[in-house]
């Protein structure tokens, strides 16, 4: 076999050990971590078709960030909490770019924030402030378009820590 017919078959291997280097379809590849006061004990991880099979809500809104009404699309962050057995008063969320930002757990019942993984049908590169990204219903109250509710609308997220 020649040099050049052995690389064929032996880079796509190599690459795919690389982190987003991934050669095949990556659609499920963001991952979100929870951690902390969780069951078990244990950091655990959810693809998305994991984060989505839990059911999804929906919330249309306006929001800082977009032109227009959105259609947002996420897991409830109850549902979330449920699933992980959360027992905490607080989740400190983690972003890609290391911004953090902390949302006391009163706000799921109160508020029905999500864990948003589609805009507008798609989901979010990174780029468009995906993968995940919590969102309040900002219309439904003048409260929620506060610089406060704001702030604990993180995109990018990477993880949650159940405090
Ligand atoms: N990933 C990530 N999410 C974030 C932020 C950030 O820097 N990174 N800033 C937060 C804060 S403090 C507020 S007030 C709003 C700011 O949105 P703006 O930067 O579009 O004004 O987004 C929030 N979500
Ligand atoms: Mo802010």
């Amino acid at each position: 076999m020649s040099i050049s017919r052995r690389l064929v078959i032996v880079l796509p291997f190599c690459l795919a050990g690389l982190p987003g280097a991934g050669l095949a379809d990556d659609s499920d590849a963001p991952v979100l971590r929870i951690e902390g006061r969780i069951a078990g004990g244990q950091a655990a991880a959810f693809t998305r078709a994991q984060l989505e099979a839990m059911g999804l809500a929906t919330i249309r809104t306006s929001t800082p960030w977009h032109d227009g009404l959105q259609t947002f699309e996420g897991v409830p962050l109850t549902r979330l909490m449920q699933t992980v057995k959360a027992q905490g008063g607080t989740i400190e969320v983690m972003a890609l770019n290391r911004y953090r930002t902390l949302i006391p757990m009163d706000d799921f019942e109160r508020h029905g924030p999500i864990l948003a993984v589609r805009r507008n049908g798609a989901y979010m590169p990174v780029r468009d402030k995906g993968p995940f990204f919590i969102i309040y219903p900002y219309d439904s109250s003048a409260a929620l378009r506060t610089e406060q509710y704001y702030a604990r609308s993180a995109w990018q997220v990477a993880s949650l820590t159940v405090r």
